[in-house]
């Protein structure tokens, strides 16, 4: 090693080892490694070198740099270790002391509005049912008056899967399932995942929420079915949005509704996220078909229902003010922590 090297070495080395506080050792790296320090001086030099001796040189600075940045830090932590065992010793060391303060996890946006969903329902009498992702083209379809030739079956583009099952498409199927498993009359509700093979854009996604809403029982009428949505659509907007009902066609219900309310973005003047209608489609509904009774093994002479599929992201779009449907699983947490209403 380059003599001048050697000394600075033995003598820096010697300085961290005698240093007796954190404050000198301080100083002693600012000398040894700071902007102004020796070793960044000698690297200045490096141009003076003649040109046969600088890859060695500079390679001898910067391993001298590395030996003693790893000296700084063990003699740093030897510092703070011995400080801690004296004040464990002299006893002023407060475990109980309040920690550092952080940043607490949020729910999901999404789950939120599940959970405000579920909160209102249970409070109407309904039960929160749960289905499998992966349906059976019977449930997802057959059952729900949509045979294979029907054209419903088109506007829900299907991830079949190659044992010939499904993804579900909606939360429907649940309903057969329900008044498979249950004596009516009963009310239920499923939030849940379901998946459509079709375009992503701002109102769109493959994979999304929907929450089913089922009331089977004798004398079920459009009057029940408008005054559960207006009691929901109140509790969990928070306030006062337009909506209407328009006729709207599913071959399991008759008759069927789609009910819209006003683009809370353009206030109904038409932009990008309500596709210049001025209108957010909310929450398909209607009457249950008097064959998925029959589906279902109920009596469509006897029992009566009705039934509607609320797209979770929708709803949570217009209560959070959300104007791309992306940004749910952006996985930004930045974006998601602003939602947190709680
Ligand atoms: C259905 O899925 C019916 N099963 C709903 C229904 C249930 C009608 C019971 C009558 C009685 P639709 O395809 O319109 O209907 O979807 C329902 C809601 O899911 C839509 O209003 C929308 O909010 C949401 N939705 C549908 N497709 C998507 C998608 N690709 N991305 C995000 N949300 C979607």
């Amino acid at each position: 090693m380059n003599p001048e090297l050697e000394s600075l070495r033995t003598q820096i080395t010697e300085e961290i080892h005698s240093a007796p506080d954190l404050q000198t050792l301080k100083e002693v790296e600012r000398r040894a490694l700071g902007k102004k320090g020796a070793l960044t001086a000698l690297l200045r030099q490096l141009g003076k070198v003649p040109a046969e001796e600088r890859p060695a040189f500079g390679k001898a600075v910067n391993d001298l740099k590395v030996e003693l940045t790893a000296l700084l830090i063990a003699r740093q932590e030897e510092f703070r270790k011995s400080e801690l065992e004296a004040r464990l010793t002299r006893g002023d060391f407060d475990p109980t002391e309040p920690g550092m303060p952080y940043d607490g996890g949020r729910l999901h946006p999404l789950t939120q509005v599940t959970e405000d969903l579920v909160r209102v329902f249970l409070g109407m009498g309904f039960a929160a049912l749960d289905g499998p992702n992966v349906e059976f083209e019977y449930y997802n379809f057959d059952a729900l008056n949509i045979p294979g030739d029907h054209p419903a079956r088109e506007s829900q583009d299907t991830f079949w899967l190659d044992d010939g099952n499904l993804l579900r498409t909606h939360t429907s199927p649940v309903q057969i399932r329900a008044m498979e498993k249950f004596e009516p009359p009963f009310r239920a509700i499923v939030p849940g995942r379901c998946f459509r093979n079709e375009a992503v854009d701002a109102s769109h996604e493959h994979t999304f929420y929907q929450m089913e809403g089922l009331v089977v029982d004798r004398d079920i009428s459009v009057a029940h079915l408008i005054y559960t949505m207006k009691t929901c659509l109140r509790e969990i907007m928070k306030r006062d949005l337009e909506v209407r009902l328009r006729p709207g066609f599913f071959p399991f219900v008759e008759p069927g509704f789609e009910l819209d309310v006003t683009c809370p973005f353009c206030e109904g003047k038409g932009c990008s996220v309500c596709k210049q209608t001025g209108w957010i489609e909310l929450l398909p509904c209607g009457m249950v078909h008097p064959s998925v009774l029959r589906h279902g093994g109920l009596d469509p002479e006897e029992w009566t229902g009705f039934a509607f599929g609320l797209g979770l992201q929708r709803l949570a779009m217009v209560s959070f003010g959300i104007n791309d449907i992306r940004d749910f699983t952006g996985g930004d947490v930045r974006f998601l922590s602003q939602f947190y209403h709680r």
